[in-house]
């Protein structure tokens, strides 16, 4: 039964009533913590993925973003790091971030609010006492708990047929967990084919160093087999700032001539997050990452020539933001999502959103978590909720000052649609 106001008013009519200015920002922040998210892109697996999942304090402390951050305030080599097991790194990371120094880096700050989040004390001198709290956990019962407190429906996975592990369990069959979503991600196929087609020979594909023979038809087959094991809601790849299409080169041939096709017959758009410098310091390995501009009159290229393809688009580099923003307005089978990675600051969140809601609307994905480990959707989602609320609320005090009332409808609607309903229109869910 819908409730009424003193002055008989029921939820729809007040909903659709105009909210008073000096009442938006709370209004805004209440709406976003209502709304619950699809995070599109993240490193999560369900229980059945076992060891594949990660979570809890010691994954959370060797999470490669502080590990970056540990290199510049410890004395120690990566090479003496990579020694120690994964115990004494955790210890090492807390000793020398959080209790050394003042964890305000905003993965830091991160452990500290995930800490304060589950009841924890995230001034504690060892690391003892919320190791215990993890080891009483019951990971089937904790992974919908943690969602459902970072205010997040369901999250896309990351899924690597290429790696052995993971190719295992797919291959015996796995159960479908409803709130973990498959993505089928390329990298290896088209980053590394020197070192990976053989990978895709030892399952049985007749595909060739060089990419000649049968090798085409042979990908092909192969992703369609993969797609109908995963079900994946896009297939993805992440590419270089150096990235260049069409080029001569073997990732444009398998690109053209089979993940596009493979996508439109799929009817399954193909995620792109450009700009990564791979391994710019192995030394550092997963930390070892940068970022470079790219040339995006690449992008321009595809979502003009394969207009039947869609396209979700990340690019990490600050300087590409505005760029991604115009072809967007160029392109409808182009959505761009997320600030990823080293833009996952609320410092740069803030400035790439304003412009997105100035140049699209409502029209785009504003961000993924990127999760890891589990716990961290529970920080990088009250992150991006509390960044984009006052972006959000100056918007709709800009409006109401143009002339035109925001109602808590409007509100819901637009939350929705950043948060949720732009991906679920745009995979057709
Ligand atoms: O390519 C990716 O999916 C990146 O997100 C990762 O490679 C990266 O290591 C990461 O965790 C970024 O947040
Ligand atoms: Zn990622």
């Amino acid at each position: 039964m819908s409730r009424t106001n003193s002055s008989g008013d029921s939820d729809g009519a007040l909903a659709a009533q105009p909210i008073a200015r000096d009442q938006l920002a709370a209004a805004v922040e209440q709406v976003l913590a209502a709304t619950p998210v699809l995070d599109i892109h993240t490193h999560l697996f369900p229980a059945q993925f076992g060891e594949l999942g990660l979570w809890g304090i010691d994954d959370l402390l060797t999470y490669h973003y502080l590990e970056a951050e540990l290199f510049r305030s410890a004395s120690i080599r990566p090479e003496e790091y990579w020694e120690l097991n994964k115990t004494q790194q955790a210890d090492l990371v807390w000793r020398t971030l959080f209790l050394e120094n003042t964890p305000i880096s905003e993965a830091a700050r991160g452990v500290v609010a995930v800490l304060t989040s589950l009841g924890l004390d995230p001034g504690s001198r060892t690391l003892e006492p919320i190791r215990e709290y993890f080891r009483q956990q019951c990971i089937e019962e904790y992974i919908p708990r943690v969602l459902a407190l970072a205010g997040v429906e369901a999250v896309v996975m990351t899924n690597d047929p290429l790696d052995p592990p993971e190719a295992c369990l797919w291959e015996n069959g796995l159960n479908r967990d409803p709130q973990f979503h498959p993505a089928l991600r390329l990298d290896r196929v088209l980053n590394e084919w020197n070192t990976h087609w053989d990978r895709l020979a030892s399952q049985g594909y007749a595909v060739e160093v060089d990419a000649g023979g049968r090798t085409i038809a042979e990908l092909r087959r192969f992703l369609a087999d993969w797609i109908a094991r995963m079900h994946p809601l896009y297939l993805a790849v992440s590419l270089p700032d150096s990235f260049q299409f069409p080029v001569t080169d073997l990732r444009t041939k398998l690109l053209r001539e089979a993940v596009l096709p493979a996508c439109q017959e799929g009817n399954l758009p193909l995620a792109l997050m450009i700009g990564v410098r791979r391994q710019v310091n192995p030394a550092l390995r997963l930390a070892g990452d940068a970022a470079g501009r790219a040339d995006l009159r690449s992008l321009e290229f595809l979502c003009r020539e394969y207009p039947e393809n869609r396209f979700l688009v990340s690019v990490l580099s600050r300087e590409n933001q505005h760029e991604l923003c115009i072809y967007a307005r160029k392109f409808r089978n182009l959505m761009p999502f997320g600030c990823w990675w080293f833009l996952n600051n609320p410092s740069i969140v803030e400035e790439i959103t304003r412009e997105r809601l100035e140049m699209l609307g409502t029209s785009f994905i504003p961000q993924h978590s990127d999760a890891r480990i589990l716990e961290q959707v529970i920080y990088k989602w009250r992150n991006t909720r509390r960044t984009i609320a006052p972006i959000l609320t100056r918007t709709y005090q800009a409006l109401v000052d143009d002339g035109r009332p925001v109602s808590a409808d409007d509100m819901r609607r637009d939350a929705e649609r950043l948060f949720r309903v732009n991906f679920q229109e745009w995979m057709h869910l």
